[in-house]
């Protein structure tokens, strides 16, 4: 029989992979989506004409829309990726972040408990949760689903709320209810205002500014023209109006893999014939300095601090300084691993971000 699924958040980074993943396994997809003035099916244009594909109105925050929406496909499985997912964006609209990303969540699960109680359900729980504690372990310190839970943000705790309130459910309920405690996971088609994304899109700016200066270079006849061609450039990126990358905190270090590997997880989880909580993550830990540093390499540059200025305007009123998980219960019971690693992630993100700027500036 072929499965449909429900996708609340296909519009987000993995909302959009998993769409795919889906619909290559023959499931007929029902993704959610909420209404807002401008478009925001730009991640899922691709896969917009698929017959197996349908998209409908509805909100977290609405009991009604998801009700409505429940009874209306009877779902084997439904995903829920939405959240408003942004940490530093939670400190300012805290009791937006718990509406969505906290409540959100305890309405699917009514909505299943009342209404549809054999659907498996999968909650996105994140990293976050953890917030500055670790488990320390023959001198590695690491997060798996033993690790003590001390959230620092008003998304973490949202995030927390949800992941209790869907163990709650499974245990109380016998709801096939499991959650995926998903470390930092990056892609092509992250938010722009990730740290991810913020570097390698300023990474791909520069580098087809310098071409476009390295073209003119090549047009030069003589020496002298060269030389001072080379002192203006210099001087162009020390004039106060050359905009350098603005940061926060560099020295948090994150446990960084590719939404794709992801997206596959949450799928295998499901499968399982006992609902249950896994880790999510690469096992290895980097420094946002250290994405900056293979980001900028990337494209010939090691100087890099020279085009970075950190702004008290990025930081954040509690930081969480170290995430670097163990998927090691994923591996043996879902025989889950990742594929892609930091590197291949980085170099992926900056090719993409070039190939989108040199786009843009033809379209332009
Ligand atoms: P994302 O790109 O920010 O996508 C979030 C999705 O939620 C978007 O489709 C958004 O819709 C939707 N949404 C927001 N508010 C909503 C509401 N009130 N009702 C219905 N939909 C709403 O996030 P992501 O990176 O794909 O992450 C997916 C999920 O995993 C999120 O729950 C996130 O918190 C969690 N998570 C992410 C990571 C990570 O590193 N990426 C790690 C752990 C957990 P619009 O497109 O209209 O904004
Ligand atoms: O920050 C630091 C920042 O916003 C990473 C979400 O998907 O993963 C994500 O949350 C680190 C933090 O991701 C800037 O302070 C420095 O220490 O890319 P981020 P996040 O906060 O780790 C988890 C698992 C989720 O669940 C979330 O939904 O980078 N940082 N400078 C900065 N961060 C941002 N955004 N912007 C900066 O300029």
């Amino acid at each position: 029989m072929k499965k449909k699924a429900v996708i609340f958040g296909i519009t987000g980074q993995d909302g959009s992979y998993l769409a795919e993943l889906l619909l290559e396994k023959n499931y007929d997809v029902v993704g959610v989506t909420r209404r807002v003035s401008t478009g925001n099916t730009g991640r899922i244009s691709h896969i917009m004409d698929c017959p197996y594909l349908r998209l409908v109105e509805g909100d977290l925050t609405d009991y009604s829309s998801i009700l409505r929406i429940i009874e209306e496909y009877q779902p084997q499985e439904v995903y829920n990726l939405a959240a408003m997912s942004h940490v530093g964006t939670s400190f300012d609209q805290p009791l937006l972040s718990f509406d969505v990303t906290g409540k959100g969540c305890l309405n699917i699960l009514e909505v299943l408990r009342e209404h549809s109680p054999y659907t498996r359900f999968y909650q996105a729980s994140s990293s976050e949760m953890f917030g500055d504690a670790f488990t320390e372990q023959g001198g590695d310190k690491f997060q798996d689903e033993n690790t003590l839970f001390r959230p620092q943000s008003p998304y973490a705790i949202a995030k927390l709320a949800a992941h209790h309130a869907t163990r709650l459910y499974r245990n109380s309920y016998s709801l096939h209810a499991s959650c995926g405690i998903l470390f930092n996971h990056e892609s092509e088609r992250r938010g722009g205002r990730f740290v991810t994304k913020k570097i390698t899109k300023w990474v791909a700016q520069f580098a087809n500014w310098i071409e476009s200066k390295e073209r003119t270079v090549n047009d030069l006849h003589t020496e002298d023209d060269e030389i001072f061609f080379n002192n203006q450039f210099l001087d162009e990126i020390a004039t106060p109006s050359f905009s350098k990358l603005r940061l926060g905190n560099l020295d948090a270090q994150r446990d960084w893999g590719h939404a794709e590997d992801y997206v596959r997880a949450m799928w295998m989880l499901l499968q399982e014939d006992k609902p249950d909580d896994y880790v999510i993550a690469t096992g290895k830990t980097h420094s946002v300095r250290d994405f900056l540093k293979a980001a900028f390499n990337k494209i010939g540059i090691e100087n890099y601090m020279d085009f970075v200025v950190q702004d008290p305007r990025f930081m954040r009123p509690s930081e969480v300084p170290y995430l670097k998980g163990s998927a090691y219960k994923a591996k043996v019971v879902l025989g889950w691993e990742p594929k892609v690693d930091f590197e291949e992630l980085v170099s992926r993100m900056v090719e993409y971000d070039i190939q989108q700027a040199k786009e843009k500036e033809m379209i332009g």
